[in-house]
């Protein structure tokens, strides 16, 4: 292998291990026979699956789609056994899939990147990591993930705990939480699995509550080999189906409004998708308004609510379960949450309206009383979407910093680059699709790739997006985020969940067949080149 420029240490760095890192190496090394290397934080590839081992981790987009669609063998061969994938079987298939390519020697492990500069006199990225060296290549590619920076908010008093606490995404090998009186910070996606999960092992479990979600059952169950057969036979229509959607979660997209039914109709409309479950197709699949109108969200979320009064048998707790805001956050699906609430050993605590005072060295103090605890469990999210570009020195053209870019709130164009960062690409990162990932990374890194082999067989040097493309991008999410419900509620989609972060659009919202279209229409023709 020749490399494209003898001066540098290679062709092109890759950030991360996950599946983006993943694809990115697979492609770069193995179609275009790029010299690459990846450097990746963990002792393990794998990204969001390696770090989140907390108990009850599992992916709640289902398998047939949790996957990549770019190697038709791999579909066929590798299998599944039940409709979503845990933690552990979305590991295997990622290392699975670095074995399969021959990839994995390409990723240097515990190695943690803490600044990237362009250089600007003879266009290359330097790179320089945890070991205090430097290495440089033209093209740099970030996987970062979107949901990686970790949010643990500073509750006084933390160091003075006697016990163990700690964060789900950062779930130490030693947790030890069985047998022991548990609190659980935060009922996010995360929370909601860890609390159903962990429940049955604990001597008791305190449940600090700020917002109560809406969940609806997750429908776990095996699948039969006919039907996992059927699925594989069936995948180019599937794969088509979720390129063309909105969602991108293998269902088809509906036009049917809420409002267009009685309200007997609806009502069973969504007792079929209770029964059925799955979050995003609750809200995305059944009616196509739930999140836009208020009427059909007031519907869906009324519905929602009568569920919580029928399985909760303590109305007290019941009440403090039941969501105040719209049904507008990214969904949550567990099959025995509200359920994990009529046990002896659970007991909930609504920290809005006693807020907690300090972490003492027994437990956690409430404007209420003391809770006396052994482990303190942080499920309290991530500083989403830009909180990895900003957490080290990203340092482009002009010597400008994205952090201080973004510091009004994150800009790119296509969800992919972003102006005074030639050769830079994102992926997964603001103002992406609102979709699901494995087919979104496959569109945004599949351009960027694209756009590399363009550079390289015209001997161009660097290519970056005009300023104007950039403004234009944002503004086209800007009025696609218009309506949409999801702006009323305080969560990482719109960066409202970490204090003092700007609260603005983070995602294209025009789903994924509509991305697709504007990534075959735009091209290479909104950027510069050099
Ligand atoms: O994080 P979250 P998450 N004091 O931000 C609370 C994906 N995911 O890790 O709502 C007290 O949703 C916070 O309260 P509030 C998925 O995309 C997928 O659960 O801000 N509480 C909230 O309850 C998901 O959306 C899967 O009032 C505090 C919780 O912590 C995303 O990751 C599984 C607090 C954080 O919820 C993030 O989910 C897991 C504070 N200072 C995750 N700060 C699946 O595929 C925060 N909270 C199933």
């Amino acid at each position: 292998m020749s490399k494209l420029d003898a001066n540098l240490d290679f062709d092109a760095i890759v950030i991360g291990g996950g599946f983006s890192g993943i694809y990115a190496v697979h492609r770069l090394k193995n179609e275009l026979n790029l010299d690459v290397i990846a450097f990746e934080k963990g002792g393990h590839v794998g990204g969001t699956w390696y770090w989140n081992r907390y108990p009850g981790a599992l992916s709640d987009t289902e398998s047939f789609v949790y996957r990549f669609s770019f190697d038709k063998e791999l579909l066929q061969e590798y299998t599944w056994t039940h409709n979503y994938l845990t933690q552990k079987e979305v590991l295997n298939y990622l290392t699975h899939v670095t074995e399969r390519y021959n990839i994995k020697d390409n990723f240097k492990l515990n190695t943690e990147v803490t600044k990237v500069k362009f250089n600007e006199d003879e266009s290359y990225w330097e790179v320089t990591t945890n070991h205090e060296k430097t290495y440089t290549a033209q093209f740099l590619i970030c996987g970062l993930g979107l949901l990686s920076a970790v949010h643990k908010p500073n509750i006084p008093g933390i160091d003075n705990f006697k016990g163990q606490y700690y964060h789900t995404a950062q779930w130490p090998e030693n947790a030890d939480y069985k047998g022991k009186k548990v609190g659980v910070i935060g009922t996010g996606s995360t929370g909601i699995q860890l609390i159903t999960a962990i429940a049955p092992e604990v001597e008791h479990l305190t449940v600090f509550q700020r917002t109560a979600q809406y969940n609806v059952p997750l429908g776990y169950r095996k699948q039969s080999e006919e039907e996992i057969a059927e699925i594989k036979a069936n995948y180019d229509q599937i794969w088509d189906t979720v390129r063309n959607s909105v969602t991108a979660f293998g269902y088809p997209d509906t036009n049917i409004s809420a409002m267009d039914h009685s309200e007997e109709e609806r009502e069973a409309k969504f007792e079929e998708a209770w029964k059925r479950g799955n979050g995003f197709y609750f809200l995305n699949h059944v009616f196509n308004d739930l999140a836009t109108n208020r009427e059909a969200n007031d519907a869906a979320a009324n519905f929602i609510k009568k569920k919580i009064k029928e399985i909760v048998k303590d109305p007290e707790t019941a009440e403090k379960l039941t969501p105040k805001e719209p049904y507008a956050r990214r969904p949550c699906a567990n099959d025995g949450y509200y359920y994990t609430f009529n046990r002896d050993n659970v007991s909930l605590v609504d920290i809005k309206a006693n807020p907690i005072v300090e972490v003492t060295e027994k437990g956690i103090r409430t404007t209420e009383g003391e809770h006396e605890l052994d482990v303190i469990i942080f499920a309290t999210g991530f500083d989403a979407m830009d909180g990895n570009y900003t957490k080290f020195p990203m340092i482009g053209r002009n010597n400008v910093v994205l952090k201080d870019k973004w510091k009004n709130g994150s800009r790119s164009y296509l969800g992919i680059m972003e102006s005074d960062f030639p050769n830079m690409f994102m992926s997964r990162a603001p103002l992406s699709s609102f979709t699901n990932n494995p087919p979104a990374i496959e569109s945004e890194l599949g351009w960027a790739i694209d756009l590399i082999k363009y550079l390289i067989d015209n001997n161009l040097r660097t290519a970056e997006p005009t300023k104007e493309a950039v403004d234009g991008w944002y503004d086209l999410c800007l009025k696609l985020s218009e309506g949409s419900l999801f702006g009323e509620t305080q969560s990482w989609i719109f960066g409202a969940n970490i204090p003092g972060k700007p609260v603005s659009v983070r995602f294209y919202m025009g789903g994924m067949g509509n991305y697709n279209k504007e990534l075959e229409k735009r091209g290479f023709s909104e950027l510069v080149f050099d």
